[in-house]
């Protein structure tokens, strides 16, 4: 099989960082045509930066790299520095990089990409907040039956919320974006934080990323250290949840994950539960069902992976 054509839609953020690493680790099963950069955990131009940085620490850098949408659809922009530090990225000691960002619009890139090639050959993996994603969609409507699938990190069930008592980030910065993707009609993988909670770097995991010897594993164990004094504070977890990597973790090995095809809403009304992901699992409403929501990681499979492909970088 030919290796799956896919553009990356992030705000890094360490998770990110991890998670564009494993993609250009896999390239006998991901390519990678380009990475959008989106407001998200960081504001844009320390996005668009980390992800340059991420391209040279990988020696990838002909991936080109585009800035997006500097702030969400119709709100102001909310960042994390909480979580990932004053860059987004903070932890290792990385370079600025050399590398530039690619003339012209994310959007536009995205755009183009879904016209310039076959019709379900292209698909879309979204890190942050939607925004990107949305305004291509309601730019160029023609676009959206050409998408392969939309494999994304975003939204909760049972783990409810990170960033409210009832929303995940991501969806939380830009619902009016979610929503026009959730009802894209296309098929939506989701990576929610009901997965991702389950996939935490506990300490053996850092190990053995910091035991590689190489840039890219001390790199990566230096950003979950970092990462993980956050979640360790309020969770009281063994350690970071990597929740990024689960998308390009899916597009390699689909079987460590599982979860249920059902309806997923988003709300954009209420000022209470903003952004929360209404997922029907129980499957209670006649709403058509137009989302695979992953419920569950084989943990001990995904870190394999995961530090075998960092190895090849
Ligand atoms: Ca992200």
């Amino acid at each position: 099989m030919p290796p799956r054509k896919i553009i990356i839609d992030t705000d890094p953020g360490q998770d990110d960082a991890v998670a564009i690493l494993l993609a250009l680790a896999s390239p006998q099963e991901i390519e990678v045509l380009g990475i959008t950069a989106v407001a998200g955990n960081v504001p844009l131009d320390l996005t668009s930066k980390n992800a340059r940085i991420v391209c040279e620490l990988a020696g990838h850098t002909e991936v080109p790299v585009y800035a997006g949408c500097d702030r969400p659809l119709k709100r102001a922009l909310v960042t994390a520095e909480h979580v990932h530090g004053k860059t987004g990225l903070d932890g290792p000691d990385l370079p600025d990089p050399q590398m530039q960002l690619t003339d012209g619009h994310a959007v536009d890139f995205i755009i183009d990409t879904l016209r310039a090639h076959e019709p379900g050959t292209v698909t879309l993996c979204p890190l942050g907040p939607l925004t990107n994603i949305a305004t291509a969609f309601t730019k160029a409507p023609d676009i959206v039956d050409r998408v392969q699938e939309i494999v994304l990190m975003g939204g909760a069930y049972f783990e409810v919320g990170n960033i409210t008592p009832t929303a995940e980030f991501n969806i939380h910065v830009d619902p009016e974006a979610a929503d026009i993707v959730f009802k894209s009609g296309r098929p939506i993988v989701v990576m929610p934080l009901d997965v991702t909670h389950k996939a935490l770097v506990t300490k053996p995991r850092n190990d053995a990323f910091r035991a590689l010897g190489t840039k890219v594993g001390i790199a990566v164990a230096e950003m979950t250290d970092f990462f993980e004094r956050f979640d360790k504070e309020k969770y009281g977890s063994q350690g970071a949840p990597l929740h990024d990597p689960c998308v390009t973790a899916y597009l390699i090995k689909p079987e460590l994950f599982s979860g249920r095809f059902v309806n997923v809403e988003i709300e954009t009304q209420s000022e209470l539960t903003m952004g929360m992901t209404v997922a029907d699992w129980w499957r209670v409403t006649d709403r058509k069902p137009n989302a695979t929501f992953i419920g569950d990681v084989d943990a001990d499979g995904f870190f394999t992976l995961l530090t075998e492909r960092l190895a090849r970088l």
